[in-house]
């Protein structure tokens, strides 16, 4: 939740937990943040000063536990420094690339006392704008494309800052996708939108990314899932020419090395791209067509092909697209059914995505909680597999002690699916571990005092959804998905015959 609300206000959000079995809860929560460059503050209790270094009880050395996946780690051992470490705790989780703040904190120094020192609101401002000179060489670059590309992404964005980038692709007529869950940048409606370069991405988009002559990557890191496991760009110099705009320069060179790197702010870098002047580029019917080619490419990716299944998730997906208001939030976790949820919703307000980018399962339930929280008149839908919806649907007491009116939507296939596709790509036939025993969801969601129902075939989906949008309080719609339905593209008897041929 703490995550979530971090990445839906740009603020940390606040997560405070008991030791050792505490923080281990906690640590997907801090492992999110840091992937998906989220601002948030883990507060943990720890052993009294006196006992420290004994292995006390539930003692752990955080600076270590955390190392790797926190932005700053400390121990506030005196009281009267507690101010100056929050504030510093806001400053360093917000600033640059944003990320999660871990704060320990000994049992006796809490009830130390000291007198109050001052301290204020932490403000951290993203100013800082490439200059035109700096921009030169960008404005030679983009003179001489003919396929350029502009892909967004990162956790930094103001809407104003969504609006200048926008404007800058249209006006310089270069199609925009977006990063790995983080189609909420751009309205996905808009006529420069080209699609999502992430897990599930559209063959063509993919081959679009091979193919442009100029990659404008702002505010995404170049990670494993946008660059398709490290394939779609030449490590470490990329055949075309990178752009790459980081707020923080530690991420700049890391894997690919840019023609130019620059370190600006996002806003403050759309700022400035959106007052250059339209570029004449060589061959600008080229650059027309290839703008309305991968424009079409995404419009044919999202209808989804006739599929002979008692119940299509993507008809599920493109019905939710149909009927939800246009800022409603979708949350998922990890794991097959939410490549349906990409590749078919159309996100079209920004903060309208809550995925985690880390691959967290168990995401949705919680970030659905935050979103209600943080925006009460915003409907809310969470996505979840039935793996992922059992690490956190415990949280279902959550929703119900505050009266949140959530819809939560299972997809129930009796399995961890990703990992079964693995186990059927890899070793046909031999599966361990991936068939799951379920509660009956309606009947869980019930115990809760939540209202739900169970939809097995397509065609009863919409009207189950018109009752989930009805109702004044969460209710749940379980999907009873045949296995046999494995992902947008795949069958699970497909997909073991493929493999036992290839292994043949
Ligand atoms: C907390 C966590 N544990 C394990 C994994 C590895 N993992 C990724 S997807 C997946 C299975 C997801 O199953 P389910 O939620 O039922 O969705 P399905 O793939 O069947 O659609 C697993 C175990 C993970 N990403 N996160």
């Amino acid at each position: 939740m703490a995550e979530a609300h971090g990445k839906l206000t740009g603020r940390p959000g606040v997560c405070m937990v008991t030791r050792a079995p505490g923080a281990a809860n906690a640590s997907i929560g801090v492992h999110t943040a840091f992937q998906d460059s989220t601002p948030m503050i883990l507060l943990i209790g720890q052993v009294g000063r006196d006992m420290v270094e004994r292995e006390a009880f539930q003692e752990v050395d955080y600076r270590r536990m955390f190392a790797p996946f926190a932005k700053w780690v400390a121990q506030i051992d005196d009281v009267s420094r507690v101010a100056e470490f929050v504030m510093r705790a806001y400053a360093v989780a917000m600033s640059g690339r944003p990320g999660p703040v871990v704060l320990a904190l000994p049992e006796d120094m809490l009830t130390d006392s000291a007198p109050a020192v001052p301290s204020q609101k932490v403000v951290v401002a993203r100013t800082g704008q490439p200059t035109a000179s700096d921009l030169a060489p960008l404005q030679q670059a983009l003179a001489k494309a003919v396929k350029p590309l502009l892909l967004i992404g990162g956790s930094t964005w103001s809407d104003a800052g969504l609006q200048d980038i926008r404007d800058f692709a249209t006006r310089q007529q270069i199609p925009l996708a977006c990063a790995f869950r983080r189609q909420d940048l751009c309205d996905n409606r808009h006529a420069s939108y080209v699609g999502e370069v992430g897990i599930g991405i559209n063959p063509e988009l993919a081959q679009a990314v091979r193919d442009c002559d100029l990659l404008l990557a702002v505010g995404t890191r170049l990670g494993e899932m946008v660059t398709s496991g490290y394939t779609l760009l030449d490590v470490p110099l990329p055949r075309q020419t990178l752009v790459h705009v980081l707020p923080s320069a530690d991420e700049l060179g890391r894997v690919y090395q840019p023609a130019i790197a620059l370190q600006s702010s996002l806003d403050g870098f759309a700022h400035a791209c959106a007052g250059l002047a339209p570029v004449a580029a060589p061959d600008q019917a080229g650059r027309s067509a290839w703008q309305r080619q991968l424009r079409a490419n995404y419009q044919r990716y999202i209808e989804p092909p006739y599929r002979d299944v008692r119940l299509d998730p993507a008809r599920v997906i493109t019905c939710l697209r149909e009927r939800l208001e246009p800022d409603a939030v979708v949350t998922n976790g990890a794991g097959n059914y939410s490549a349906w949820a990409h590749r078919y919703h159309q996100f079209s307000s920004s903060h309208s995505q809550l995925a985690p980018t880390s691959g967290a399962m168990g995401y949705g339930v919680p970030a659905a909680i935050a979103a209600k929280l943080h925006a009460p008149h915003r409907q809310v839908i969470c996505l979840a597999g039935d793996g992922c919806f059992l690490m956190t649907s415990q949280e279902l007491a959550t929703v119900r002690q505050n009266r949140l009116a959530i819809v939560f939507i299972v997809f129930n296939n009796g399995m961890y699916g990703t990992i079964r596709m693995h186990q059927e790509n890899h070793y046909p036939g031999h599966t361990l571990g991936t068939d799951l025993f379920n509660p009956d969801f309606v009947a869980y969601a019930a115990s809760f005092g939540i209202a739900g129902e169970r939809v097995d075939h397509t065609e009863a989906f919409e009207s189950a959804l018109t009752r989930a949008l009805a109702c004044s309080g969460s209710y749940l719609i379980e999907l009873a998905i045949e296995p046999e339905v494995l992902s947008p593209r795949a069958t699970l008897s497909g997909l073991r015959q493929a493999a036992l041929r290839a292994n043949a």
